[in-house]
């Protein structure tokens, strides 16, 4: 590295939709000439995060590894039973005992620190104390970054200014959300992920800037509305860095199962790695993708933490499932390289919790969504999808689990994802502008990246 590298740190949240961004965004860093440090929080929640983290240092071996030993969790409570949430929350009271020291024996010095926005609270006072410049990594949408942001001004004095008898909740720049979309936790301020999320909102302003992953022509008028101070005026540059490029994997075993099918004629079926259905939601998601009659690779889950997730498949789906479905779909509860899957020509199709970072992941290789939101942020993104034209979902599936949908729905909706022409046509078009963001130097993505690097080299 020249004298003149920006020497960068970069510190994911928990769950592998956090650690995702951020290794991707340190690869990218790295190969565009910064000295990167990667903080490797230990212990991991999921076996997910662990594995990918040691690959990620055998295959990068030029980052450099600062190991992040945290506190030990708390017990759940009945304000936070969430495995992940439980670990932000450890993660964000060890920032503040034990990160200091840390980042002072750095060498060289930091230029700046990428963080995950669940550590903004803690760690920006300590940022500040030893002049580190801080770019908060959002890792959802822009539309519900905003809603993040804004949230503060939305429940205050331990309650929320929208009730659930409003249609719309409004927010200064935004088109209306529809209350439907708001996440049911925001109506109860005294739960931890809502009071997490306020506390944590309101050091963004103190930020140097907020990196999204996402593009400019995918969500075009709210990252003005951020950037032009109607949002809030005080907040830092939001940079648009998505879709973030995938660093290097190895390729994964039901590829060649992939290899053998028509072009864009199977459908992929994913939930992410913290979602996991009911067993009798499971059943009926096999009768509908048996109904389709398209191929399919579901990769299958039954507990929100890998470790947990001990129930074969014959169990969930029964033999004669499998014996019927054998010729045509493959069902895998192993980790599997989604960014390949999703780039396999083969691939016609995405049913999806819509997590964000499997939206920009379809987006950067044009597929399709069939979105089917389950908590969070995903019904915000949902709707985002939905307004991109990239995608359907149906407003009446499970959030939360609350109703089990049936087979012959998710066959019928499966089938009209696979041969909506014009959705494929529009998915295409979002691909094109995906690439573009990151063609040249020019690329919006490419170019607001390069900008920070710039201005670290200063
Ligand atoms: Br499962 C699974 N392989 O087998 P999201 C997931 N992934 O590569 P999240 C795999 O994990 P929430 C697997 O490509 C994506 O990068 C996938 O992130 C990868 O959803 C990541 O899509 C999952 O943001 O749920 O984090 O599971 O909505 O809660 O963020």
């Amino acid at each position: 590295f020249s004298g003149k590298s920006p020497h960068v740190a970069v510190l994911p949240g928990a769950g592998m939709g956090h650690l995702t961004p951020a290794l991707r965004l340190a690869a990218m860093l790295s190969s565009r000439g910064c000295l990167v440090t990667l903080i490797a929080v230990k212990p991991t929640v999921s076996a997910a995060e662990s594995t990918t983290i040691s690959n990620f240092f055998s295959t990068y071996p030029h980052i450099n590894r600062l190991d992040f030993e945290i506190l030990p969790r708390k017990p759940p409570s009945s304000t936070n039973d969430d495995p992940f949430f439980i670990q932000f929350e450890a993660i964000s009271r060890s920032v503040v005992h034990l990160l200091k020291p840390l980042l002072l024996s750095s060498s060289p010095p930091l230029s700046a620190i990428f963080s995950d926005f669940t550590v903004s609270m803690t760690l920006t006072p300590i940022l500040e104390e030893l002049c580190i410049p801080n770019y908060v990594l959002s890792v959802t949408c822009a539309r519900f970054l905003s809603l993040l942001a804004y949230l503060p001004y939305l429940i205050n004095e331990n309650s929320p200014k929208f009730s659930e008898s409003d249609d719309y909740v409004h927010i200064p720049g935004l088109s209306p959300l529809p209350l439907s979309t708001i996440p049911p936790p925001f109506f109860n301020p005294t739960l931890f992920f809502t009071s997490f999320a306020i506390s944590n909102a309101l050091f963004l302003p103190k930020a140097k800037g907020i990196l999204v992953n996402t593009f400019e022509r995918f969500e075009p008028d709210t990252l003005a509305a951020l950037n032009n101070g109607r949002v809030l005026s005080n907040l830092p540059p939001v940079h648009p860095i998505g879709p973030l490029e995938p660093y290097k994997l190895e390729k994964g075993e039901q590829l060649s199962w992939l290899d053998d099918q028509s072009v864009i004629s199977v459908v992929y079926v994913c939930f992410g790695n913290r979602t996991a259905m009911s067993k009798d939601q499971i059943r009926e998601l096999g009768d509908g993708l048996e109904r389709s009659g398209c191929p399919f690779l579901w990769v299958l889950k039954s507990s929100k933490v890998d470790k947990e997730d001990t129930e074969e498949i014959e169990d969930l789906l029964g033999d004669s499932f499998l014996e019927r479905i054998k010729n045509r779909g493959i069902v895998v509860k192993a980790w599997v390289n989604q960014e390949q899957i999703l780039a396999h020509p083969a691939i016609g199709g995405f049913v999806s919790h819509a997590g964000w970072n499997s939206v920009m992941e379809a987006a950067r290789y044009g597929v399709p969504l069939l979105a089917w939101p389950l908590h969070g942020d995903q019904r915000v993104i949902s709707e985002v999808v939905e307004n991109a034209g990239f995608g359907v979902w149906v407003r009446d599936w499970g959030w939360g689990g609350e109703r089990v949908v049936k087979g012959e729905e998710i066959g019928e909706k499966v089938k009209q994802l696979m041969s909506d022409e014009k959705l494929r046509n529009r998915a295409m078009e979002v691909e094109e502008e995906a690439r573009k963001a990151f063609q040249d130097a020019n690329g919006s993505s490419e170019k607001a990246l390069m900008g920070i690097i710039e201005t670290l080299r200063l």
